[in-house]
């Protein structure tokens, strides 16, 4: 029996912590479109991680790039000074990100990423001439990370009760989710985009003089509250209005970046260009903690052209900044886009991954199906007074079929490496299935999430058993 490691000490972020470590879910290794468990099973990872590792694990090149450059230069100050490949990564990255989108700025996680960009954008105006623009506006169910920005313009309500007031002068738009008009469509729903988007103007103009407003912030897709797809025609019609008000559009791509939606970024599947745009995730293959902000060319040179001689144009950074570790991982995810033309990959892959997603409809509970690229969400029907209970469930019946799959709320959120087979994405959606068809057959019953996972059980009983000897032990020695 593999041995746990002590449990008590790490505090695991968006989780239920009791009940995780009375039934530990631990990987020890991974290798390509799998993982390996404490336990030896393998496990088909179809969220690529936490939507980052879009090449597969444990790629040999980001390794071998990362080890070079830890013996090589494993930290260089970020401010006031720096080093070449902070330069390299840069411009590989500007070469990537859609025309324009030229001038880049290193963050550590999506959620860095997030607050970078609010900053850039409130700073901006106020160097431009525009000072009362200091609102930023999100989106209802809104993920921009964690920190107190990104919180703010977030819309995920479970995320933001626990912390308080977040920033002043936030508004949000609406979500476009519409199950009613738009269950089970295949892509991006065709309907309702324009008047969805007219009501940003209208709430702009009704509630807030749109000259205070210096922001939109959105996610082109929203994933983490459970694959929400813009309606055809929404974000141009969004980019329209932020022209004609002033308003700088960002589109926060740390999950729609590197081929997640079959293209490079969302940009280029809706073909309407921000202003700023923020990555994370995939950048590094989630290899190492890192982000960045993109902006137009026009951006940092207003920033440059008003602010005066030697001065900090941009008072803002963190101390790992273009840290060296994450630009040579950077370079290296990027070296295997380009040789594996990973992107063009999962564009080839999006037919067979919708068709297949597609089979859940009639599967019991399943309410929605959304899919666009290689993201899929399976929205389920919530059990009477058990919002989660059911995805959650599903999750670990699949979780010991062998398959990993993301829930969130009463979705199943399917988002694999862009280096899966076709058999295994069959694979993914059959053991869904499966999964609900069983639980369809156990009631209420199957709901209970101490009835998974024996295994896991044991070994934290296991060592709290230990552990409790332990002490005793030395309580009368
Ligand atoms: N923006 C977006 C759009 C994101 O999806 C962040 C910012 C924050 O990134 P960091 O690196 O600070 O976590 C994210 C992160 C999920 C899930 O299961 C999604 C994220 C993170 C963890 C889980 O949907 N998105």
């Amino acid at each position: 029996m593999p041995t746990l490691p002590n449990l008590d000490h790490y505090w695991l972020p968006f989780t239920a912590n009791r009940q995780f470590k009375s039934m530990p879910r631990l990987f020890k290794a991974a290798k390509g479109n799998y993982y390996t468990t404490i336990d030896d099973r393998s496990a088909l990872d179809g969220t690529s991680g936490l939507w980052c590792v879009a090449a597969g694990h444990c790629r040999e090149e980001i390794a071998s790039a990362v080890a070079h450059q830890l013996r090589t230069l494993d930290y260089a100050p970020a401010f006031q000074n720096s080093h070449p490949l902070a330069f390299e990564a840069a411009e590989r990255l500007a070469e990537f990100l859609p025309h324009g989108l030229d001038r880049i700025f290193f963050t550590g996680s999506g959620s860095e990423s997030a607050d970078t960009a609010l900053k850039m954008a409130l700073a901006y105006q106020r160097v431009t001439g525009n000072p009362q623009r200091n609102k930023l506006i999100g989106r209802e169910r809104g993920y921009h990370g964690v920190n107190f920005g990104g919180l703010s313009v977030g819309g995920i309500a479970g995320n933001r009760k626990a912390f308080g007031n977040g920033l002043t002068g936030v508004d949000h738009i609406r979500h476009p989710l519409d199950i009613g008009r738009n269950a089970f469509t295949r892509g991006i729903p065709q309907d309702g985009g324009i008047e969805l988007a007219n009501e940003f103007e209208q709430r702009i103009t009704t509630l807030h003089d749109p000259s205070t407003i210096a922001a939109l912030i959105v996610e082109p897709m929203q994933g983490s509250a459970g694959v929400v797809l813009p309606p055809a025609g929404y974000l141009k019609r969004l980019r329209e209005i932020c022209d004609k008000y002033g308003i700088l559009l960002i589109f926060d791509e740390v999950i729609t970046g590197f081929g997640r939606l079959g293209t490079r970024f969302a940009v280029d599947y809706f073909g309407v260009v921000p202003d700023i745009i923020t990555i994370a995730k995939g950048m590094t293959n989630g290899a190492v903690p890192m982000g960045a902000v993109a902006v137009k060319r026009e951006i940092y040179d207003a920033f440059m052209a008003n602010s005066p001689a030697n001065a900090i144009e941009l008072p803002h950074g963190y101390t790992y900044t273009a840290h060296p570790i994450g630009c040579a991982a950077t370079i290296a995810t990027l070296d295997i886009f380009e040789k594996e033309k990973l992107v063009e990959r999962a564009g080839n892959l999006s037919a067979h991954f919708e068709q297949a997603a597609h089979t859940l409809k009639g599967v019991p509970f399943v309410k929605d199906i959304r899919n666009i690229g290689l993201v899929a969400g399976i929205e389920l029907d919530t059990f009477p007074g058990k919002l989660g209970a059911r995805a959650f469930a599903t999750y670990l019946k699949c979780y010991e079929m062998g398959v990993l799959v993301r829930h969130t709320g009463e979705i199943i959120a399917i988002s694999p490496p862009l280096t899966i087979e076709k058999h295994e994405i069959d694979r993914i959606f059959s053991c869904i299935a499966e999964a609900l068809t069983s639980l369809a057959a156990e009631g209420e019953q199957g709901l209970d999430p101490t009835r998974y996972l024996k295994n896991e059980q044991q070994w934290a009983a296991h060592q709290q058993e230990s552990r409790q000897q332990h002490a005793t032990l030395e309580q009368t020695a």
